[in-house]
């Protein structure tokens, strides 16, 4: 029997999401940082083509970051990643979907997508209105994220778990694209994530990443 392996680069915000679940509970994991695909072969574990994948010991596949991090924790409830309290972990997994289903679709695909992925991926240029109106958007999506943070250090119960990295995952990839959370506008925001950045895991994603897209975007210059 095989090892749980999860199969995605981090640089996508989905797949770090559930890398940086399995990180803090500690759970034992391979590690394939393959990129979405459509050969036929990919679709047989991933019937879209999408990052991430979760392979269980038994080749089983299990597909989308928010239905892995469930199976995740019915499987390993220790070391939760969600509080214990019914409305607590609905408000934990709104964050997540608001990560994932709001941050990631306005922000992240325009401007990490625009400035990262299209040049450096796919060797496209970067469409700078797209990117402009995502930036001019961003305020909207922040203000609501700064009033949930003010006060505490952490988004739901004051302890970190799963709100604090979906939503983390989406701010790294916005960093990558050179976009930092305005300090005067979004103090407590800001603070949040410095905080989440100190974290090892956290960075060490993180320095991993910046090496990959370095070297696509040495590649791209050399060409
Ligand atoms: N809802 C999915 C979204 C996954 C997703 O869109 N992943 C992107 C990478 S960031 C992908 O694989 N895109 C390729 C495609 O859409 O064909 C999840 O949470 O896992």
């Amino acid at each position: 029997m095989g090892k749980l392996t999860l199969h995605g680069a981090t640089v996508s915000p989905f797949v770090r999401k559930v890398k940086l679940v399995l990180l803090e509970k500690g759970i034992d994991h391979d590690h394939e940082p393959s990129a979405p695909s459509q050969d036929p072969e990919f679709l047989k574990i991933s019937p879209l083509g999408k990052i991430p994948v979760l392979i269980d010991e038994e080749g089983r596949a299990i597909n989308d970051s928010s239905v892995i991090v469930s199976y995740l924790e019915d499987r390993f409830p220790e070391k939760s990643v969600l509080p214990q309290d019914s409305y607590q972990r609905s408000r934990a997994r709104w964050f997540e979907e608001y990560a994932d289903g709001v941050v990631s679709p306005n922000l992240v695909f325009g401007i990490f997508g625009q400035r990262i992925v299209m040049p450096y991926f796919f060797g496209t240029p970067t469409n700078e209105e797209t990117v402009q109106a995502a930036i001019e958007s961003a305020p909207k999506f922040l203000s609501y994220l700064e009033a949930e943070i003010k006060g505490k250090d952490y988004f739901v119960e004051n302890t970190y778990g799963l709100a604090d990295i979906s939503i983390a995952s989406t701010f790294c990839n916005l960093r990558h694209a050179d976009f930092h959370i305005d300090q005067e506008k979004f103090p407590e925001l800001a603070k949040w994530f410095e905080r989440l950045l100190g974290r090892e895991d956290v960075q060490q994603l993180l320095q991993g990443e910046k090496g990959f897209i370095d070297s696509l975007k040495a590649k791209a210059q050399s060409a």
